[in-house]
């Protein structure tokens, strides 16, 4: 079996979940260079019920809970030119095959040897490669089967939209509350030049044509979803020069359409990739066009920030991939699902979160008390819990958060090569890292050697670890003070 992603054998009532992450890899780099927790204030307290153990529809919840994505739905009545169906969908994921396709009883069968692995885990995703609700039988058995057995999941899909109206129905008899669907246009002009042909009412659609029908379908799924309160999450692939400025009037109809979270997310494009763009150099936007993008949507349907464009078979934490541990021959023949780790889990988190909100409630109201116009972007080395909780050279990305007389708000992340491998950290590595965390004032880790510590300087960064386990708000909070000279910067800044 693969080993579980969170030492459980540490798990007892008392059992903080930084006590319990500490317990895993806690093998410090040698090298000298190297359940009932409080809801948000703004928060609809029946809506927080449903959002808390979902690690995309909540920012504050994908810190401690899973996801996981199985591909029984291979296929799709869409062409998008951003895909070439031998990859992943990229409604939904990064490029990059699918290890292997399942029937719903072999999805069963992988749920729940991750659900008996992996206590974080709280949702199934069916999320491509292609489109689960015009391939609806083996969706519809997945869910069915694992609503049987593991009934606390939550069921989750994401879906192109042209057959979604069709499935609200079933949909909501089967307690599916969380519905993403790909909206990149509300105007056929524009979705001609993403779409080149639909399949719909068993006959091909081009053109303009096609991407009317496809818009029209996507509304209507999208009322009939708000209508009967499912939440929705409307992901939109951003396409410099196609599509990027129409976003901002997408995202005025999905609002005024009732959708929980607008989530756009930056196209994926490479000419390995064989897709239509990437085959014709169209290039997707940089991390300043997406951030100046997300910050023109502020105001309109809130937004989502913590996307990972994860895999269509993913499994984990967002930000992890735990996929490759869970193949099919990975795993028994036989398995019956335990209940004991996940439940001892929540138990830990719930404990864990109470405290975590107390904190950050805490340490954004002496933010807000500080009355400084000055905003500071922070860069966050985490293993998860909402703390300060991973060495520099072991992050695989850096959480990023701005603090200012606003509050502290996550802005995205950072993806960079892990520093440190092996007990020793690469120059090169150390390079790119670097460039990846421009414009970044401080880096905020558990852990960080003199020698990256001192080229960190030399770039304007600085990085501390004086802060290691706290809380994240916590540390940024006392790093925004200390700025402001409100109180002394903890020694190792
Ligand atoms: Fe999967 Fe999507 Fe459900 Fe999440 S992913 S089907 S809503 S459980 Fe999440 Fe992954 Fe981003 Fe999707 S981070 S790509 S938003
Ligand atoms: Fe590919 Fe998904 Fe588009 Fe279908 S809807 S073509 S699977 S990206």
């Amino acid at each position: 079996m693969p080993a579980p992603i969170v030492s459980l054998e540490a798990l007892t009532s008392t059992t903080t979940f930084d006590q319990l992450l500490a317990t895993e890899k806690s093998a410090g780099c040698t090298s000298p260079s190297c359940g009932s927790s409080e809801k948000p204030d703004d928060l609809d307290p029946v809506v927080w019920e449903r959002i808390k153990d979902h690690p995309c529809f909540s920012e504050e919840a994908h810190h401690y809970f899973a996801r996981m994505h199985v591909a029984v739905a291979p296929a799709c009545n869409v062409q998008c030119n951003y895909c070439n169906r031998k990859y992943d969908c990229a409604n939904e994921s990064r490029p990059g095959v699918v290890s292997e396709k399942l029937t719903p009883d072999q999805a069963l069968r992988k749920v729940i040897a991750v659900a008996n692995e992996v206590p974080q885990l709280s949702v199934l995703g069916i999320a491509g490669p292609g489109d689960a609700c015009y391939d609806w039988k083996k969706t519809k058995a997945t869910f069915e089967r694992v609503a049987r057995e593991i009934p606390d999941v939550k069921l989750c899909i994401s879906t192109n939209g042209l057959a979604l109206p069709d499935r609200v129905a079933e949909l909501a008899d089967m307690n599916v509350d969380h519905v993403t669907i790909t909206i990149n246009m509300v105007d056929p002009e524009v979705g001609a030049k993403i779409y080149p042909w639909i399949f719909h009412g068993h006959r091909r659609y081009t053109g303009i044509e096609a991407a009317r029908i496809l818009h029209e379908r996507q509304m209507l799924g999208l009322e009939m979803l708000s209508a009967r309160g499912i939440l929705t999450k409307i992901n939109s692939v951003v396409i410099p020069a196609v599509n990027d400025e129409h976003l901002i009037e997408v995202n005025k109809w999905v609002k005024e359409r009732g959708a929980f979270l607008h989530n756009v997310m930056p196209l994926i494009s490479d000419p390995a990739h064989g897709t239509h763009y990437g085959l014709t150099g169209q290039r997707g936007p940089n991390a300043t066009e997406l951030k100046a993008l997300q910050d023109r949507l502020e105001g309109g349907a809130k937004l989502m920030r913590h996307c990972r464009q994860c895999r269509a078979d993913a499994v984990g934490l967002i930000g992890e991939d735990d996929g490759q541990e869970f193949t099919l021959d990975r795993i028994p023949t036989e398995v019956t699902y335990d209940a004991s780790k996940r439940e001892a889990y929540r138990e830990v988190v719930a404990h864990e979160r109470r405290d975590h909100m107390a904190a950050r409630s805490k340490a954004i109201g002496m933010l807000k008390a500080a009355g400084s116009g000055r905003s500071l972007l922070v860069a966050v080395a985490t293993k998860g819990g909402g703390r300060v909780n991973d060495h520099f050279g072991h992050a695989k990305e850096f959480q990023i958060y701005e603090a200012s007389p606003r509050g502290i708000t996550f802005v995205g992340h950072r993806k960079v090569e892990q520093y440190c491998l092996g007990g020793w950290g690469e120059k090169a590595t150390l390079a790119a890292i670097i460039a990846a965390l421009g414009g970044i004032d401080i880096v905020l880790c558990a852990k960080i050697g003199d020698c990256p510590k001192d080229q960190l300087a030399d770039a304007g960064i600085r990085a501390t670890d004086a802060y290691g386990h706290d809380y994240i708000e916590t540390a940024v909070s006392a790093l925004y003070a200390a700025e402001l000279g409100v109180q002394p910067l903890a020694a190792t800044a």
